[in-house]
């Protein structure tokens, strides 16, 4: 077998170092009979692309993330809302494996669109690059900040004031430098690997949601595979979850001393009491979902946060 791979990121990324571990494991226990070729961002699309030569077969698996694939699957928004996780990574771990409202109702609305997903993971806590402060939602007011392509991403920052624009990931940087937008939220690995702190004033440790990304295959592919070539895929992809947890842990614990090392950006803390500011503007988020997405979306997202709430009480 030769199955095409392609995720979002540039080498040496999270997606990267996941995506090449998933080839090691299947090419050694295939011995030898599975052949893996990665595409990183670009080769063949941006991010959205990639998810639709996805869903037509053209590739067998991919990384998609619900940033960039709102307008495939409206039900994936929920992860744009802000202060839905647990702060506690080894929770969100099994809510991540556990969760029905995931891996049964909103995988379902993925497989309408000819997508399976395998496997949902974080690649860690969204930070915020700006070129003012932005520590309370008043200072957000008509910020023309940047986001993924996902429309309730937009909907999670009007919530705070800000005028957002979808920008794709490539053109961030030079968007950044031309002033042509002023913030952006993504994890501290990538901050650091787009070199966005050239170009930004401000990084505010504000962890306000997690940067979510699913592990995706094309399902009439799957379907066509022999049992235990299935079962070598599921396998791989569950042993793939607590390495997925220690490579965002790795790389974000990594950068915020190369971005301190390389740049004098002001770097600040959200107290527990901004943060909590916060999270009483998002709610206005959690409600334009509810009114966008429509009601299978709201029983999705009322599930999990039923699922968040038993596994952290
Ligand atoms: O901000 C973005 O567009 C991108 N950020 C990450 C960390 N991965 C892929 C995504 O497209």
């Amino acid at each position: 077998y030769s199955w095409r791979f392609a995720h979002e990121e540039i080498d040496g990324s999270v997606q990267d170092f996941y995506v090449k571990k998933f080839k090691e494991v299947i090419e050694e226990k295939s011995e030898g009979r599975i052949n893996i070729e990665i595409y990183p961002v670009g080769q063949i699309g941006d991010a959205l692309q990639q998810a639709e030569i996805l869903q037509n077969g053209g590739i067998e698996f991919a990384i998609v993330s619900p940033g960039n694939t709102g307008t495939v699957v409206p039900e994936n928004q929920l992860f744009s809302l802000h202060f839905l996780f647990s702060d506690d990574m080894d929770k969100n771990a099994e809510i991540f494996k556990n969760s029905s409202a995931l891996n049964e109702m909103l995988s379902a609305k993925y497989l309408e669109k000819n997508i399976q997903v395998l496997a949902y993971w974080t690649e860690g806590a969204m930070q915020w690059t700006s070129n003012k402060p932005v520590a309370t939602p008043a200072d957000w007011q008509g910020m023309k900040m940047r986001t993924m392509q996902s429309p309730m991403i937009v909907a999670a920052y009007e919530a705070y004031g800000a005028n957002p624009t979808p920008v794709p990931y490539m053109e961030v940087y030079s968007g950044l430098q031309l002033n042509m937008i002023e913030g952006q939220e993504n994890p501290l690995f990538a901050i650091e690997e787009m070199k966005f702190y050239e170009v930004q004033k401000y990084l505010t440790l504000a962890s306000s949601n997690l940067f979510m990304t699913t592990t995706c295959t094309n399902p009439d592919f799957f379907n066509s595979l022999p049992a235990d070539i299935q079962q070598m895929v599921l396998e791989t992809v569950d042993e793939l979850r607590p390495y997925s947890f220690e490579v965002q842990a790795d790389l974000n614990g990594a950068a915020l001393d190369k971005i301190k090392e390389a740049s004098d950006i002001e770097i600040v803390e959200l107290t527990p009491e901004q943060r909590e500011a916060f999270q009483a503007a998002s709610v206005a988020a959690y409600d334009r979902y509810a009114q966008v997405v429509g009601a299978d979306g709201k029983a999705i997202l009322d599930k999990l946060i039923e699922e968040v709430a038993e596994m952290t009480k």
